[in-house]
């Protein structure tokens, strides 16, 4: 192939090569020594499922620093099994991103459920994404994994996380875990929260002072009230020692992604475990039933998707993110759930491949759609990574190669951007960001591995071909 030949990943090689530079570029300059920031103006330390992704793309500049970006994450686990969504660089100003350590104060307020003291992290979690990075940052060179004893010291810290989540979380009985913040989503000011946050007493906006309108348009981000609501929960949970037996919750939800992806996590585990020569069963069986719990209670087939269950009301959320998306990541989901996610997706909620080249992040026929307002609408890079998997995963192989072609050419048109506005692909937020080039890192290397495959297949045939015609 010369270097100007289109590619199936619609990039011509060259361009390619120069993705991949400019991926790494981001990468090395959000590196800290220890771990990588999200965008070194807008989230100036390590969070927790930025740190997932952007392993899983760092694993194939250096596998070394990838094992490392996850042991600093887990390095700041608390005894209780959480993995907090931020941990806090000491180095960086407080001022520079609320809300701070001081707000948080872990190693004061959380001490009784177990935060370290060593570190300062916030008392939240977000979606557990590490054991799936952990093993395919293992994969990747299993060789420099075994030398580093990767794997012994990641396992018992997974295990602790995801028998947290299923132990202090799980306050229904169904055998899922709930998320007590919306920021535990990951996906802060879905609408799907909007329900559930009605009740909440937001603290007034005078009695904080956000950092993050000083780098951002505040049409592109949640607004005041959000973050009243936001820190008022917060708050109350570190009045409470963050504890979560003895915590009201006024917000619980059941969020099918996150769900999602602690199956597809439990699964990973599975495979760590066989990897050091423990049992793989008790991981396999567990990710079977969360797999069940998860049809069983957010599966709703009128929609054709999943949705998020408001644990207080006791209700039904009807509206459709892209969370409910994100079960396809699950290998076991039933043929004919998969079939309808993969409908859905394509379908006019969310457009893919027709009206949108990325599936937008909330329903492009909902109210309160917004395609700039942050998580209302917009495109994400780390939840397309997602969906292309789950895609593949399930077999539907040409939309997952024009998904991936997709983000290749919005990561790169948009400069790495935070997210994208679906409809028009421009990009928005903070550019320059972590995930965003781990992703479109990964998804080249992916392409040349099947296209290498595909190469092999070939040579194959062709010499069975040879062979016969010799006979
Ligand atoms: C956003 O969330 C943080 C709070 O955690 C914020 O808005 O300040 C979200 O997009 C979240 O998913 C992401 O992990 C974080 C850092 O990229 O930013």
């Amino acid at each position: 192939m010369t270097a100007t030949t289109a590619t199936p990943t619609g990039l011509p090689a060259h361009d390619r090569a120069a993705l991949r530079r400019e991926a790494a570029r981001v990468l090395l300059t959000n590196w800290t020594g220890t771990s990588t920031v999200p965008s070194r103006t807008l989230y100036p330390h390590q969070w927790s499922w930025d740190s997932a992704f952007i392993a899983i793309g760092l694993r194939h500049l250096s596998p070394r620093r990838a094992q490392r970006e996850l042991e600093t994450l887990l390095g700041a686990q608390w005894a209780d099994g959480r993995v907090p969504h931020i941990v806090f660089n000491p180095a960086v100003p407080l001022g520079a991103y609320f809300p701070s350590p001081d707000f948080w104060q872990s190693s004061t307020a959380g001490r009784a459920a177990g935060a370290p003291s060593g570190v300062e992290t916030s008392g939240i979690v977000q979606p557990p994404v590490h054991a799936l990075a952990a093993a395919l940052v293992h994969e990747r060179d299993p060789e420099c994994s075994r030398r580093r004893g990767f794997l012994e010291r990641v396992y018992p810290r997974l295990v602790a996380w995801h028998a947290y989540l299923l132990r202090e979380r799980d306050f229904t009985g169904h055998g899922l875990a709930s998320i007590v913040h919306p920021w535990e989503s990951g996906m802060d000011n879905s609408p799907c929260w909007n329900g559930p946050l009605r009740k909440v007493v937001p603290v007034p906006a005078v009695s904080f002072r956000r950092a993050d309108l000083v780098h951002s348009d505040p049409a592109d981000r949640p607004t005041d009230l959000d973050y009243g609501r936001y820190v008022r929960l917060a708050a109350d949970y570190r009045g409470h020692g963050y504890r979560d037996a003895g915590t009201p919750h006024a917000f619980a939800v059941e969020d099918p992604g996150f769900n999602a992806l602690l199956i597809a996590s439990e699964h990973a585990l599975a495979g760590i475990a066989a990897a050091l020569g423990r049992d793989p069963r008790p991981h396999r069986a567990r990710a079977e039933a969360l797999t069940d719990s998860l049809v069983r209670h957010l599966w709703q087939p009128h929609a054709g998707m999943f949705l998020c269950r408001d644990v207080r009301a006791d209700r039904v959320i009807e509206e459709k993110s892209v969370t409910g998306l994100l079960p396809l990541v699950a290998p076991s989901l039933p043929d004919h759930v998969a079939s309808a996610l993969s409908r859905t997706a394509r379908g006019e909620h969310f457009g893919l491949g027709s009206t949108t080249a990325l599936v937008p992040s909330y329903d492009l026929r909902g109210d309160a759609f917004d395609p700039s307002r942050y998580w209302c609408g917009p495109a994400w890079f780390n939840i397309n990574w997602v969906v292309e998997r789950g895609l593949r995963l399930h077999g539907a192989t040409a939309e997952a190669d024009a998904l991936r072609r997709a983000v290749l050419d919005a990561a790169g048109a948009s400069r790495f951007a935070e997210y994208v506005d679906p409809h028009t692909g421009r990009g928005r937020g903070a550019t320059d960001f972590g995930w965003t080039a781990a992703v479109a890192i990964d998804l080249l290397a992916r392409h040349a591995h099947d296209r290498d495959q595909d190469r092999d297949r070939n040579q194959d045939h062709g010499r069975d071909q040879d062979r016969r015609e010799r006979r």
